[in-house]
């Protein structure tokens, strides 16, 4: 396993659109493994091939709060989604900021498996989150796109302290 170097805001490279998977190939299933164990490492519970500088649409998620329930999934669509939830939401791109973000509370999912096979399921709560953001990332889109402008002050001023040398940085949501 191979742990890959994670892009962070507000790198450039993370603001490009993912092209679909046409090769299922073994290299295809390393790049997979190797996203779960970076994102393992790093104590994330999802990760987009676009955060570890491929542009291809994939991505891996683990919301099972152990490593129980590793799940991958290949060009993924939302085809139905329902209801409202917010969650505070984190990314292992913009570390040490979290925020309260309003998405669809319930969805169901198209996507493919690193066989091409098909697979569709229906999700909701911290999975449903994940998946929405994670998607987001393939399509260029981060969690802090979506902040109010209250919001947005706050994380404009976490960025002015994280440049800050001197100054010792206190996170904005608990973390091990
Ligand atoms: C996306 O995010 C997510 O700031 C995945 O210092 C997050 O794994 C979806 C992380 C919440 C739904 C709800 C963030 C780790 C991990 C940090 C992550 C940090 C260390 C974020
Ligand atoms: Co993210």
């Amino acid at each position: 396993m191979t742990m890959l170097t994670i892009l962070c805001y507000p790198d450039k490279r993370l603001r490009r659109i993912a092209k679909p998977v046409t090769q299922f190939s073994p290299k295809l299933l390393r790049l997979a493994n190797d996203m779960l164990y970076t994102m393992y490492n790093s104590r994330g519970i999802g990760l987009a091939a676009t955060q570890v500088n491929v542009t291809k649409r994939l991505i891996v998620l683990d919301t099972s709060g152990g490593h129980e329930q590793p799940l991958v999934l290949v060009n993924p669509q939302i085809i139905k989604k329902s209801g409202s939830i917010a969650f505070e939401e984190g990314c292992l791109s913009v570390p040490g900021f979290c925020a309260s973000v309003q998405r669809a509370a319930q969805i169901t999912v198209k996507a493919q498996d690193t066989n091409g096979e098909p697979v569709l399921f229906t999700t909701d709560d911290l999975q449903a989150v994940c998946i929405q953001h994670e998607i987001d990332h393939l399509n260029g889109k981060l969690f802090v796109d979506h902040l109010t402008d209250e919001q947005r002050l706050a994380f404009e001023a976490a960025l002015a302290a994280q440049n800050m040398p001197s100054q010792t940085i206190t996170p904005d949501c608990p973390r091990e």
